[in-house]
This record gives C-alpha cells, sequence and structure tokens, in this order.
C-alpha cells in the first residue's frame, strides 16, 4: 500500500508566520505532527510520503502515486482541505481524513471516504486492517481516549526538516481546567494524560539522532496540566540537556497557574524553556469569572506574568474580546494591559464559539448562535450574537490590534521583555545554527533596517539592545521580525 500523507494550507494569519519565516529562509513554523505520528503507526510495509502544503504544493503526481490519501486539518484549514479531497475523488483516489476539524464539525465532509474522529492509537490498526482487506467503513470514532504510552515516536524524518523553524514532540494531552469557550477539553478530555519520562526522553533521543538542533515545540495543550508528572520529568529533561550539550531549547504553551509554582519555573528554566504561550484572555474579572476561567483569578495577572519573565522565559499569550461582560472600555484596558505586561507576541482575538463547546451549548440555548465558525479567532467573523454592539465591537477590536502593533509600541514591549527575561539563567547552546542566524541577520537588517517606512524605529531598538541586552541579541532580532509579521498582517486585517 502507498499512503500519500496531507496537510492542507493554513490561511495568512497571525499563526502562519509567514512574514517572519521569510528572514530566516524557512517555509512553517512547526511540521504537522498528526500526520508524522499516525505514518509511525502504520505497518513498516507500507510505503509513505509527506506533503506538508504550507511547505510545498500539492501535485497531481503526488496524488496519482499514492494508492489512498492520508489528510489530517484543523478547521482553519477547511478549504485547503475539501481541494485535496476534490483533487483525490477526481484521480480515483480513497481519502482518509482525521485531526481535529473531522473530529469537531458538525457537517458531514462530502467525498471523504473515510472519517477518523478522535485520536488514532487505538482505532488506526482496526481501520488498517479493513483497508487492506478493502472493507473500510465510512466512520470511525474512537471508543475512548487513549494512553499516551500508545503513542509512538513519530516518524520525524518523514518533514524535510529544513524548510521548518522548529520541531514538536508532545508530552501530554488534555487540560484539567474548565474555560467555557474550550474545544481541547471536549476533544481530549480533562484528565491529563502524560508520557513517560523515558518515553519522552526517547522521542528527544530520536529527534536529536536526525540532526535537529535549536527550537522544539513541546505542543501540549497545557503542558503543567499533570504538575505532578511534570515535576517528575524536569529534572531528567535538565540531565538529558546536559548530557547531550544542551541541543534544544523549548517553548510550550501552559495555563498561568505556572506562576503560583516556583519548583516547575526553576525546572523548567534548568530544562531549557524559553517560551511559554498563557492563555490570559482578558484582564477583566468579570469576563474571567463568566469563561469560567478560575485559575486566572486567583493572583494578580501582571505580577504572574512578570514572574514567569523572571524565569528567563518569554511570555506569549492569547487574549480575547468579545465577552458578554466586557465593558465599554474593555480596549483600552486590554491595550494597557498588554503594554504594562510586556508580552510583545499578544494574540488578540474575538471569541469565537467553536463546535460542541460548552459556550456553543449555552448560546445555542439563548438562541444567539449564527453557524459554524471559519476556525480563526482573528479575523473579523462572529458567529453569535453579542452583547456588545458588532460593529463596535469589530471597530475596538482592531483599535487594539493598530496600538500594540505599531511599529514604536512593539519595539517598546519588546525591549522590556528582553530587560525582564534577560536574567542569569540556563542559556540554551545555539551551535550550528550560527550562519543560519548571519543570514536571517542580513535579511532582517536590510528589510527593517534599510527599506521599511520605520527604519528608524529598527535602529532604535538595535541600538538599545546592543546597548543593554547584548546577550539577548539573537532573541531580540527574532521578536524584531515577528514584530514585522504582526504588523504586515494588522495592517492587511485593519485597512
Ligand atoms: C501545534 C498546534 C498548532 C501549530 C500548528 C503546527 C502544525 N503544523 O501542526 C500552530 C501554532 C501554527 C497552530 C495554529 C493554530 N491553531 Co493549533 N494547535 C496545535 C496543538 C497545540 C498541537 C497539534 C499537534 O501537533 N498535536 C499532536 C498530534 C499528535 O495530535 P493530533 O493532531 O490531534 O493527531 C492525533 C489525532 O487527531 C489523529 N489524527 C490527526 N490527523 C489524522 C489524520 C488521519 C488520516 C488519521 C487516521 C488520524 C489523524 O491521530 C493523531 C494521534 O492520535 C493543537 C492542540 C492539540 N492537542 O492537538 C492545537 C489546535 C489543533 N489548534 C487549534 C487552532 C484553533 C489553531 C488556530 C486557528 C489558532 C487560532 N486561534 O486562530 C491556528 C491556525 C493556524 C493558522 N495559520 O491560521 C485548535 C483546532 C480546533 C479545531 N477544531 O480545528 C486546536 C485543537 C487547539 C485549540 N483548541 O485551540 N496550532
Ligand atoms: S486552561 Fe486552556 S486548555 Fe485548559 S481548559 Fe482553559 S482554555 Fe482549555
Amino acid at each position: 500500500m502507498k499512503v500519500l500523507l496531507v496537510y492542507p494550507e493554513f490561511p495568512d494569519t497571525y499563526w502562519s508566520f509567514k512574514h517572519a519565516l521569510s528572514f530566516e529562509g524557512k517555509k512553517s513554523a512547526f511540521p504537522p505532527l498528526g500526520l508524522l505520528t499516525v505514518s509511525a503507526m502504520l505497518p513498516e510495509s507500507w510505503e509513505r510520503r509527506l506533503v506538508d502544503m504550507n511547505v510545498r504544493k500539492l501535485k497531481q503526481a503526488d496524488v496519482e502515486w499514492a494508492d489512498v490519501v492520508f489528510a489530517s486539518a484543523m478547521i482553519v484549514q477547511q478549504e485547503s482541505l475539501k481541494s485535496v479531497v476534490k483533487l483525490s475523488n477526481a484521480l480515483g483516489k480513497r481519502v482518509v481524513v482525521g485531526g481535529p476539524f473531522v473530529t469537531t464539525t458538525l457537517q458531514p465532509l462530502e467525498g471523504a471516504d473515510h472519517v477518523v474522529m478522535g485520536e488514532a492509537e487505538e482505532t488506526l490498526p482496526g481501520i488498517i486492517r479493513d483497508l487492506e482487506r478493502g472493507e473500510a467503513q465510512t466512520v470511525y470514532q474512537a471508543p475512548e481516549r487513549p494512553a499516551m504510552s500508545l503513542t509512538p515516536i513519530p516518524d520525524f524524518k518523514l518533514a524535510d526538516m529544513r524548510r521548518y523553524s522548529a520541531m514538536s514532540v508532545q508530552y501530554s494531552r488534555g487540560c484539567p481546567f474548565n474555560c467555557e469557550f474550550c474545544d481541547i477539553i471536549e476533544i481530549y478530555g480533562r484528565v491529563p494524560r502524560t508520557k513517560s519520562n523515558e518515553q519522552m526522553l526517547l522521542e528527544l533521543d530520536a529527534l536529536r539522532d536526525t540532526g535537529w538542533r535549536g527550537t522544539v515545540f513541546i505542543v501540549d495543550d497545557n503542558f503543567i496540566g499533570n504538575k505532578k508528572n511534570v515535576k517528575k520529568l524536569l529534572p531528567d529533561l535538565a540531565a538529558w540537556q546536559e548530557r547531550h550539550g544542551r541541543p534544544f531549547t523549548f517553548i510550550t504553551e501552559a495555563s498561568v497557574n505556572l506562576a503560583e509554582d516556583d519548583q516547575l519555573l526553576d525546572g523548567m528554566r534548568r530544562a531549557g524553556f524559553n517560551r511559554a504561550f498563557l492563555g490570559i484572555e482578558t484582564p477583566v474579572e468579570e469576563s474571567l469569572r463568566e469563561a469560567q476561567k478560575g485559575q486566572n483569578l486567583r493572583h494578580d495577572l501582571l505580577e504572574s506574568v512578570k514572574k514567569i519573565q523572571s524565569y528567563g522565559i518569554e511570555v506569549m499569550a492569547g487574549f480575547i474580546v468579545g465577552f458578554d461582560n466586557d465593558p465599554d472600555d474593555i480596549f483600552d484596558r486590554m491595550t494597557n494591559f498588554i503594554k504594562d505586561s510586556a508580552i510583545p507576541l499578544a494574540m488578540v482575538g474575538l471569541l469565537t464559539a467553536l463546535p460542541n463547546t460548552q459556550l456553543w451549548r449555552r448560546l445555542k440555548g439563548e438562541g444567539r448562535l449564527l453557524g459554524e465558525s471559519g476556525g480563526s479567532n482573528t479575523h473579523s467573523d462572529l458567529n453569535f450574537v453579542t452583547r456588545m454592539d458588532s460593529t463596535r465591537l469589530v471597530e475596538g477590536y482592531k483599535s487594539i490590534l493598530r496600538t500594540i502593533y505599531d511599529t514604536r509600541e512593539y519595539y517598546d514591549r519588546a525591549l522590556e521583555c528582553l530587560r525582564r527575561v534577560s536574567q542569569p539563567g540556563v542559556k540554551a547552546q545555539r551551535g550550528n545554527t550560527l550562519l543560519r542566524d548571519l543570514s536571517a541577520l542580513t535579511r532582517i537588517t536590510l528589510k527593517l533596517g534599510v527599506r521599511d517606512h520605520d527604519r528608524w524605529e529598527f535602529w532604535r531598538y538595535f541600538t538599545q539592545t546592543l546597548a543593554h541586552h547584548r546577550g539577548a541579541f539573537a532573541d531580540s532580532m527574532r521578536l524584531a521580525a515577528m514584530g514585522y509579521h504582526f504588523r504586515k498582517l494588522t495592517e492587511a486585517y485593519c485597512e
């Protein structure tokens, strides 16, 4: 059997990082870990190829080569996914589709021969057997959530690793919290399941053996969801890093209560974590209560961010406007909070009701749902009737984006962030990325320091960095590249 694994294209959103990746000479931020994991579960005798459409175009010849096409997608990739299904149908190839889109959508996917809902560790052996016998069913639904011990080491080598700016691994699935808008807990559950330390280190060995050095994204829904296990993992992770000359720096996602736990923070610093994405959502307490986000109400949010930064961990965060309890001055409060928190990469979105979430069910009950979400919360299409006038909400939302991604505002936040994270800590080895860094630096300097109309701001930022944060120079240039990406997209959204 010949399997073509296809990852559809993302639209150009904040999360695509497109305008920043070009400085690095990369095509995409991360490889499709779901498909690399599925590939590792296929029989050894099956031939397999991967086409990540964020890296290269899908050609007719790719599909013609295959006996069966396996595709994976999030909601936001659905248009591209539909084109993959259509092409496969036209060429008479069987299509199997899995991943979060088909797991959560309420609509059937036209043209898909087999849909796999949920995690595949337990269902895939049956699907493989049925495909081989030519009697595969239309829908497979994972009966329960599998133990992570069943998850194999992903087929990292299937990806063209040179095209990505970071590699991904996964330690846990699920999150113990209960945020109303969250679909993670519906898909992956509220009891975080983790891999064993041994399993995790073997996975890192495999990644290291591929020759990869640099950033590794631990793609967990909430890395500290199972604190007890994480605390056991971190010392082993730090020792592994030490043993191998610190080949990786880690980024991950975590809940804000990370700030409460010095032992965790210290463990993460020692293990080489230098960035964490937090779900802050809003500085408005009433809106946090509405979102059932009690973990963000326990301590002062600005202090929590500062604490995490003091461990050398840059904070990135998600923010949301559009809660029923958002006051009239929400836009100013959000803007001020982002400025004071020194979070350069602030992903501000409009509240979206994803299918089958608690929010979805409440709004449905209240007769306020307008339709299924397009999957991206940074587009201005609302999928429910908001309490605030929708035109005002979208205008206010855009005003936040315009302010926080204004060149000077952004550089000021980045400088303050660098100041806060440049504490003595464990620094990762940058090793053989030097050449890549040099060409990236040349591209950044040419684009932002010569061609850009805000070039004087860039040189102010550049000289301040050299004067005060020389040790974090590479990080400062990464932040400059990211800021450019956010500015370009903000211009496109807000025109
Ligand atoms: C890493 C990640 C990203 C990366 C993407 C990197 C990449 N190339 O994959 C980045 C940071 C870019 C990203 C961006 C976004 N993401 Co994202 N992301 C994740 C995250 C945290 C991990 C994905 C992962 O690697 N998982 C590990 C693998 C092993 O799990 P898996 O993909 O589920 O695969 C398993 C099964 O689903 C199944 N399976 C998967 N595919 C297939 C295919 C076949 C054929 C079969 C048989 C089985 C199968 O088998 C696997 C093993 O069990 C997930 C959350 C999560 N826990 O998965 C969110 C998640 C997928 N993202 C999500 C969202 C909403 C987004 C954004 C739209 C954010 C936003 N708010 O706007 C953007 C979109 C990007 C864009 N440009 O517009 C949602 C998707 C919701 C949905 N129903 O579609 C998720 C579930 C999290 C969430 N609730 O926020 N994301
Ligand atoms: S903390 Fe994050 S992952 Fe956990 S329930 Fe809330 S939004 Fe979902």
